[in-house]
């Protein structure tokens, strides 16, 4: 028999089994990642422009981890037009900047939020007309200037209240319910690339918040105003249950709609108990989290997989700390910079 023939025979033999009872050879795993950044979709963070600028350690973590960059602070109503004359773009441009350097997308928050307003718009005197103007004179001036650098916007956030009905603001008060569906037409013609999202928080609560927010985008879809995704914010703690947060993932890619989960952290002391400190077992109760997450997110379809962004960096740099005044550790990263076993939940979820 020539050898090519005996090959051939070892080989068939083998992969019939010949041997029988030999238990079969795992499927090799994928190769691990590098970094975050070599995942199959964007994954990025909100960034401190402050910490950018002034930590290495801090910019070192967001350069090698993440390709995408949403700004914490830096494109709020506040921070961009602090007077109804001026806008500051110094920081918001600075973290533009640096993504182009590092080759990284950037998301903009946000546009159209009841929070984080200037006093001269919260105390603006006008009949809705002139705040069809101011709204509209905002959007189109900050996507504008923006144009081609900034992928995509969170246009509306948090609109929808817990209740499901819309929430009390002064833009749903001087502009009547329509004004979410305007400021994204008003967007999209300041970039007709921007990809534009409805973004909020609360799907994985439960029912009412969640129906309410698929109704509302998948009626502006259905109208034909120009919306293209949904944020999940995903400000999430052990607390919530992993059919919860399943089923709304799952249920904003039923939407059609591109889905981005726009500001994950999983918080570990719910209960806001001063004294509680970090543990094993509240590591391990976070990694499964995130794991949960990523890889619910992983298994969507491709095409609607906008991308996963965390909220903040660091447990140093966490917004959940301030708001809590308690001690937490939401983040994959820990006060060191060093990864935790949140990470490797991640990971995990990614393959
Ligand atoms: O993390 C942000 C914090 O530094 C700001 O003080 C606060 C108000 O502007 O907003 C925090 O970010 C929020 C985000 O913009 C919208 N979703 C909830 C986030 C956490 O509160």
């Amino acid at each position: 028999m020539k050898t090519t023939s005996l090959l051939l025979l070892s080989l068939l033999l083998s992969s019939c089994g010949g041997s029988g009872s030999e238990p079969q050879p795992e499927p090799p795993l994928p190769p691990a990642l590098g970094s975050l950044r070599e995942a199959a979709f964007p994954f990025g963070a909100a960034v401190n422009v402050n910490l950018l600028r002034s930590s290495a350690a801090y910019q070192g973590v967001v350069t090698r981890e993440y390709r995408s960059v949403t700004a914490e602070n830096a494109m709020k109503f506040r921070s961009l037009h602090p007077d109804a004359a001026t806008y500051a773009w110094t920081d918001a441009d600075y973290l533009v900047q640096y993504a182009r350097q590092t080759n990284s997308r950037v998301h903009g928050h946000t546009l159209i939020w009841h929070n984080s307003l200037p006093a001269w718009v919260t105390g603006f005197q006008g009949d809705s007309a002139a705040w069809e103007t101011l709204m509209k004179t905002h959007i189109q001036t900050v996507v504008g200037h923006f144009r081609g650098q900034v992928a995509s916007w969170d246009v509306v956030n948090e609109a929808v209240a817990e209740d499901g009905t819309l929430r009390p603001s002064p833009w749903l008060q001087h502009l009547g319910p329509d004004y979410v569906a305007r400021a994204f037409q008003y967007a999209r013609q300041a970039d007709p690339d921007a990809k534009l999202f409805y973004n909020d928080y609360g799907h994985e609560y439960g029912p009412t918040k969640r129906t309410a927010i698929l109704n509302l985008v998948s009626s502006l879809k259905a109208r034909g105003i120009p919306i293209d995704g949904i944020g999940l914010q995903l400000h999430t703690s052990l607390t919530r249950s992993d059919a919860n947060l399943a089923t709304a993932i799952t249920s904003a890619a039923q939407t059609g709609l591109l889905v981005h989960i726009s500001e994950l952290d999983v918080a570990v002391n719910p209960g806001n108990q001063a004294g509680l400190a970090w543990s094993d077992a509240l590591a391990a109760a976070q990694k499964a989290k995130y794991k949960l997450i990523v890889q619910t997110f992983n298994a969507l379809p491709a095409a609607q997989r906008f991308g996963i962004t965390t909220w903040n960096v660091t447990d140093a740099d966490t917004w959940v700390r301030g708001a809590c005044g308690c001690p937490d550790w939401p983040l994959p990263f820990n006060e060191q910079y060093q990864k935790k076993p949140a990470y490797d939940g991640i990971v995990e979820g990614l393959q």
